[in-house]
């Protein structure tokens, strides 16, 4: 199965450690085409842009959008390309998964990421760190059954 990551990269690196559990996590399901979103190498300032620049990223990743079965994004740093590429992914009709942290952590989570929560195919779960392996698995085998 492809798996496509979101995490924020411009919009700021602070949860880059909890991007990294959540890549390793989901490698147990499949393959995670967008591994290098939770890289400490990768900083938001750009030494890392590639050769074709941004029009380069942008067509790669709505590829690898295209590709995956499943996207799954953490959206506790606010960042337009992780709204976008969840926006895009909507219209795709894939299924979406979303982790944040409780409340008060993540207060100003945009109404449209989380009123888009539709209990099927976009799907919003607060998480306690502890907890983040055994609800990725019960999302996974939850989707191995429909
Ligand atoms: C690296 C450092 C700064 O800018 C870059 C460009 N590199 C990117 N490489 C791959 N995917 C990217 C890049 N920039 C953004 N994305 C995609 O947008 C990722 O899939 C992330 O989920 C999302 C992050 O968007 P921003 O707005 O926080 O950058």
């Amino acid at each position: 199965m492809k798996i496509y990551f979101c995490g924020s990269i411009r919009g700021g690196r602070d949860d880059v450690d909890i991007y990294r559990r959540l890549v390793t996590t989901l490698q147990r399901y499949g393959t995670v085409l967008t591994e290098h979103v939770s890289s400490r190498e990768l900083s938001s300032t750009g030494e890392d842009v590639s050769a074709g620049g941004d029009r380069a990223i942008h067509d790669r990743d709505m590829d690898w959008l295209q590709q995956s079965e499943v996207i799954v994004a953490e959206v506790t740093q606010p960042s337009l390309g992780v709204g976008y590429e969840l926006g895009r992914a909507v219209d795709m009709k894939k299924k979406i998964f979303l982790y944040l942290p409780p409340l008060p952590v993540c207060v100003g989570l945009s109404a449209m990421i989380r009123g888009a929560d539709d209990g099927e195919l976009f799907m919003v779960r607060d998480y306690s760190e502890d907890e983040l392996e055994n609800v990725l698995e019960k999302f996974f085998s939850d989707l191995k059954r429909t």
